[in-house]
C-alpha cells in the first residue's frame, strides 16, 4: 500500500456558492501570515470579469484638473509602499448572529493577511490634480452584474471620502506576497484601504473618477450600510472601519480534550491603531487573564496570541477571548445586530469537552 505523505494532507478553502465564487479559509488551519492564494478567501458579487490585461491602462478622470491615464510600467516607476494587511470581509462571523441574518452565512474565515506592495493613490492624484469641488474618489471594477434587488446591470464600484483616499497608506496595489497579484485577488491592480472592511478594497481596476457629491452605487447605498432595525431604515450608518476582533484558532468548538497542559491560540486584529491586549476567560466571564502576543503588534496587520492552559477538571468547559485595541475598543459581550450582517465582533467564544 502506498504511504500517504503528510504534505498531501492539507486544509481547503471552504465553498459557500460556486457562481460567484464565495470561499472561506479554514481559520483554524490557517498557520502562515502571508496567506498563498491557496487558502486566501474569496468573495464575489458577479462572475470573474472578462478584460484584456495584456492591454491594460488606468484612466484617471472626472473633477481633476487634467485626466490621465497610467499604465502599469509607469505606475511600478513611483516609490512603491508594502503594508501587511488584514482584510477582512465586512460579513466574516455572520452566521453566528442571532436571530440569523439573510446572506453568505460566513463561519470564521473571510479574512485573510498578507504583504501588499502598490502606489499610494495620493501619489497618482499629485499628477491629475484635484478640482476644489472634488468630493469623494469612486474606484470601478472591471466585473460586471445584475443587481438582485433593481434588475439593474451594475459594475463593483464604491467610493472613498476624500481624507481616506488621500491616506499614505491607501494603496493601488500591483504585488501580493512577493508576486504580480493572483487574478482572483485583483490582478492587474487592486485598491487597499487598509483598517476598512474588505467591500472598500476594490478588485481589478477600471477607472477612477473623482466626484462633487456623494457617491450612491448600490455597494454602498443599499449594501454595506449598517440597518440596526428589523423592519425600517432608520439610524443606518456605512460600513467602514474594521471592528476590534479576535479568533480562536486552537482548540477547535466543541473538540474532545484530555487533562492536561493546552496551549490556546489565534489571532486578534483591529482597523484602528494596534491590539493592545488579548483576555482569557475560562469560568464564563468571571476572571479574566492576559494572553501573551507572539507576534509583534503592528497597525492593520494582525496579532497572534497564546495562552497556556493547565486543565485538571473533566467535565464541558467554555473559552472566552476579547481583544483590546489603542483607541480603548473592546470587543463587546453581545454583537451589534443589524439587519444585514455586518460587523460582527463579539467576544469570541467556544466550548471544549474535557475527559
Ligand atoms: N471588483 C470587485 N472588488 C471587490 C469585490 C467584488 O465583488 N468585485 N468584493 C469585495 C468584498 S465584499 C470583499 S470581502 C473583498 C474580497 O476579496 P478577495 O476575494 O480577494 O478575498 O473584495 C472586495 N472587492
Ligand atoms: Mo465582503
Amino acid at each position: 500500500m502506498k504511504k500517504v505523505e503528510s504534505s498531501t494532507v492539507r486544509a481547503n478553502l471552504i465553498t459557500r456558492s460556486l457562481i460567484p465564487e464565495n470561499k472561506e479559509t479554514p481559520i483554524q488551519f490557517l498557520k502562515d501570515d502571508n496567506v498563498s492564494d491557496k487558502l486566501f478567501y474569496r468573495r464575489n458579487h458577479f462572475s470573474y470579469p472578462n478584460f484584456l490585461t495584456s492591454f491594460y491602462y488606468l484612466p484617471i478622470e472626472g473633477f481633476v484638473y487634467s485626466s490621465k491615464t497610467f499604465s502599469l510600467e509607469e505606475i511600478l516607476t513611483f516609490p512603491p509602499k508594502t503594508l501587511k494587511v488584514v482584510l477582512e470581509c465586512a460579513g466574516d462571523k455572520r452566521d453566528l448572529f442571532k436571530p440569523k441574518v439573510f446572506g453568505e452565512q460566513w463561519e470564521k474565515g473571510a479574512i485573510s493577511h498578507g504583504s501588499w506592495k502598490g502606489v499610494p493613490l495620493r501619489t497618482l492624484l499629485q499628477f491629475t490634480g484635484l478640482h476644489a469641488d472634488a468630493k469623494e474618489i469612486v474606484v470601478e471594477g472591471y466585473d460586471v452584474g445584475e443587481r438582485t434587488d433593481s434588475n439593474e446591470i451594475v459594475h463593483f464600484s464604491r467610493s472613498l471620502p476624500l481624507e481616506k483616499a488621500l491616506d499614505s497608506n491607501t494603496i493601488i496595489a500591483y504585488e501580493y506576497n512577493g508576486y504580480p497579484i493572483p487574478f482572483k485577488h485583483g490582478y492587474p491592480l487592486r485598491l487597499i484601504v487598509p483598517g476598512w472592511y474588505a467591500m472598500a478594497s476594490v478588485k481589478w481596476i477600471k477607472r477612477i473618477k473623482v466626484i462633487d457629491k456623494k457617491f450612491k452605487g448600490p455597494f454602498q447605498s443599499v449594501d454595506y450600510v449598517y440597518y440596526p432595525h428589523e423592519d425600517n431604515n432608520n439610524e443606518s450608518f456605512p460600513v467602514t472601519t474594521i471592528n476590534v476582533n479576535s479568533t480562536i484558532q486552537k482548540p477547535l468548538d466543541m473538540q474532545i480534550l484530555n487533562t492536561g497542559i493546552h496551549e490556546i491560540k489565534g489571532i486578534a486584529w483591529t482597523g484602528v491603531g494596534k491590539i493592545t491586549k488579548v483576555d482569557i476567560s475560562l469560568d464564563n466571564g468571571a476572571t479574566w487573564n492576559a494572553c501573551q502576543f507572539t507576534s509583534s503588534t503592528e497597525n492593520y496587520a494582525w496579532t497572534h496570541w497564546s495562552y497556556i492552559w493547565e486543565i485538571k477538571e473533566q467535565g464541558e468547559h467554555t473559552i472566552l477571548i476579547k481583544a483590546t485595541d489603542s483607541e480603548g475598543n473592546v470587543q463587546p459581550e453581545k454583537p451589534m445586530w443589524n439587519r444585514k450582517g455586518y460587523g460582527y465582533n463579539a467576544i469570541e467564544r467556544i466550548k471544549v469537552k474535557i475527559e
